[in-house]
């Protein structure tokens, strides 16, 4: 097979959200995804996305040095590479650049977007073969405001769209948030499983006081109760209770993991294409957590349908997959850049069966929302 890449084209994408979406650091409008269009001299174009949440309120890569790192640094390096070698074309730009794990992710996407499409099968094929083709998604609900999020979940679950939804907690006191928690939990019941997404906002005692009332109150699951660097924090609440704890922020690749796993610092791995530098870098990342015993999640960055399905594609290839996934992004946009949009039905994300990622970008679409 004789393929070479030929260029690369960053494109930065805003896409008006349906409500605004709030989280301990940022209230969210919009969201910003940089889509890469990767072109091979066999004529064959793979698709690739990073995106993140809020600037850089979330992470340290923006959607706007993701592109220009791409377009100054990542991008030549590839030029005249072989295109149908993913390992090697990734370990180039792993010389080229340290870190950069979000825009290393949106090339390795669109690299095995294009070899699936040249050898016409799903990214999820390439990768080993789907252990499932549907994927269990969650609704975060996170309008700020408890009422219309009753309403929401009540929506969602008589859909059969979502029957677990997330809160996104850590802006108010823990007082005011745990009331917010219980209240939509009393309202649910048994119907549906409630978690939370603290988002690192809360110090040790905080975490503390919360997670016991929360525990008392039902709650299935706690997400990053406390910040990133606070392993330590993190495994005295991991042991001190029994809702399980998830590690999140603090999990970027495999390395983290391995430190996790020796510190018994949570009970659950939050997994993300962007977080893990690709596909395969998640992969890795999940094996330490698999033989460390954390049960596994399928996290999101909010992506949009390109970033959404190159996860459900990595993540429908594992084993274990405890906790199913959120990979609800393209739900939280108005419109979309590709031409069918992903599925979702019975409680599930589909896995699109096409080469590749299984998807086409609308060229209308695209040329409206790009930022020019
Ligand atoms: C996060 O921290 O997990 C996931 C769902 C959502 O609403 O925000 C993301 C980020
Ligand atoms: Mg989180």
């Amino acid at each position: 097979m004789n393929a070479t890449i030929s260029s690369i084209e960053a494109i930065l994408v805003d896409l008006p959200t349906i409500r605004a979406h709030q989280l301990a650091m940022a209230t969210m409008q919009q969201q910003t995804l940089v889509i890469v269009r990767l072109r091979c001299s066999d004529g064959v174009e793979g698709i690739g996305e990073a995106t993140t949440i809020g600037g850089l309120s979330y992470g340290d890569e923006s959607p706007e040095g993701i592109k220009l790192t791409i377009d100054t640094y990542l991008a030549p390096a590839l030029k005249g590479v072989d295109a149908t070698n993913v390992h090697a074309a990734m370990a180039r730009l792993d010389k080229v650049a340290r870190g950069n794990r979000f825009a290393k992710c949106a090339l390795e996407t669109a690299l095995l977007d294009a070899q699936g499409k040249r050898l016409g099968v799903p990214v999820s094929t390439l990768l080993g073969g789907a252990v499932r083709t549907a994927l269990p998604t969650l609704w975060t609900l996170a309008s700020g405001d408890t009422q219309r999020d009753i309403e929401e979940a009540e929506r969602w679950l008589g859909e059969r769209r979502h029957d677990t939804f997330k809160l996104k907690i850590g802006r108010r006191s823990v007082r005011e948030d745990v009331a917010h928690v219980s209240a939509i939990k009393r309202a649910l019941g048994d119907r549906a499983r409630v978690t939370v997404d603290i988002n690192q906002a809360w110090n040790e005692a905080e975490a503390a006081t919360g997670i016991a009332m929360l525990e008392a109150a039902g709650i299935d699951l706690i997400e990053q109760p406390v910040p990133r660097e606070q392993r330590a924090a993190l495994a005295r609440l991991a042991a001190r209770f029994v809702v399980p704890i998830m590690a999140d922020e603090t999990l970027m690749g495999p390395e983290d993991a391995l430190d996790l796993v020796r510190g018994a610092c949570a009970d659950v791995f939050a997994l993300k294409i962007m977080k893990s530098g690709g596909l395969y870098g998640t992969l890795r990342t999940a094996a330490v957590g698999d033989a460390g015993g954390m049960a596994l999640y399928g996290g999101t960055m909010l992506e949009g349908s390109v970033g959404t399905l190159a996860a459900a594609h990595c993540f429908a290839t594992l084993p274990r997959l405890a906790w199913g996934t959120e990979l609800f992004g393209p739900l939280l946009v108005k419109d979309d850049i590709v031409v069918e949009r992903p599925v979702y039905r019975d409680f599930c994300l589909h896995l699109p069966q096409g080469p590749g990622l299984g998807i086409a970008i609308d060229e209308d679409k695209l040329a409206h929302y790009r930022r020019s």
